[in-house]
């Protein structure tokens, strides 16, 4: 690949994602001569089966109307027993297959060191040097891997549905602290209101009634305008302007971190930990001393 390179065509864009994924021959070269545009990054995230996947195949589908292109990323579960989940996105979003407007690729949700992959990351900046409109990424909302979308994406949209139970246990998992947008999705059910006054609630309390909670049923694609709109605002938003250092902050400490790390011999550590850990007086801060 030749210097700064912009990615023009979704043949190129695939090879140069699986040149990065693979950590194929002269991938780090390739990373550093990218030309990234300056594209939003809209994470999705929230429990399995809240209708992530459906109301996103919405939002995209009045978006590709528009003459937008839209570049997806799917974060597969790396566990089996989500292959099932996995192919049910494969369906609902093979309404766009063919979509020359519309890029699909999907990435192992866990990394060598068990969070979020660096893959993603890596991903969705190949994904910037090609001129999308939007960038979505779509997790599973299990454990950590909520709070890591938000340190990747510009807007963190998290989807909650009426059975997911009340605002308390979102506060707990963290949301609270990491959604731009909430959707209260699947709106057709009973309950839905009740979760929407509750998680107004817990927003005033903790003083960000500026969060939208909106209402959707993604299935009749009711309540999508509103969602896009609302995505439009967050993207032209201060807000999000300044939140731009502190994203690009933490992503630079990311990569930083990862190649401090690279040559780390996680099996010397232990051998030299059970040599040492059983002698009188052993102390583990004393220990890694000498690793740093
Ligand atoms: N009743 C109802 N069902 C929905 C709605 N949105 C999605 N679903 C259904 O909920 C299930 C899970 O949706 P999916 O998009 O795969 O959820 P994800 O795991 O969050 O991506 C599917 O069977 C959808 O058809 C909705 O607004 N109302
Ligand atoms: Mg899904």
């Amino acid at each position: 690949m030749s210097h700064n390179t912009s990615i023009t065509d979704f043949k190129t864009l695939a090879r140069t994602i699986s040149v990065v994924e693979n950590e194929a021959e002269g991938f780090e070269s390739v990373l550093q001569h990218l030309h990234p545009n300056d594209i939003p990054v809209v994470g999705f995230t929230g429990p399995p089966g809240a209708g992530k996947s459906t109301l996103l195949n919405a939002v995209v589908s009045v978006l590709l109307e528009e003459g937008k292109k839209i570049g997806l990323v799917l974060v597969d579960p790396s566990s089996p027993f989500n292959l099932g989940a996995v192919l049910g996105d494969r369906l609902r979003m093979s309404t766009h297959f063919n979509n020359p407007h519309l890029f699909i690729r999907s990435v192992a949700s866990r990394g060598s060191l068990g969070g979020l992959s660096d893959k993603i990351m890596e991903v969705v900046e190949v994904m910037k040097s090609y001129p999308f409109d939007f960038i979505f990424v779509e997790t599973v909302g299990v454990g950590q891997s909520e709070v890591e979308i938000a340190g990747l994406a510009d807007t963190t949209v998290v989807v909650l549905v009426p059975e997911s139970g009340d605002a308390i246990q979102t506060m707990k998992a963290g949301l609270m602290e990491i959604a731009d947008i909430f959707v209260v999705n699947k709106a057709d059910r009973a309950d839905a209101d009740a979760l929407i006054n509750s998680l107004s609630f817990q927003l005033h309390l903790n003083q960000k009634e500026n969060i939208p909670v909106l209402k959707t049923v993604a299935v009749e694609g009711n309540g999508v305008k509103e969602l896009i709109t609302e995505i439009v605002r967050e993207r032209d938003s201060e807000k999000n302007k300044e939140r731009k250092l502190i994203l690009l902050a933490e992503k630079a400490l990311r990569i930083i971190a990862k190649h401090r790390m690279k040559n780390f011999d996680v099996l010397q550590l232990k051998n030299d930990l059970q040599l040492k850990m059983d002698s009188p007086g052993f102390n583990l801060y004393s220990f890694i001393r000498h690793y740093q």
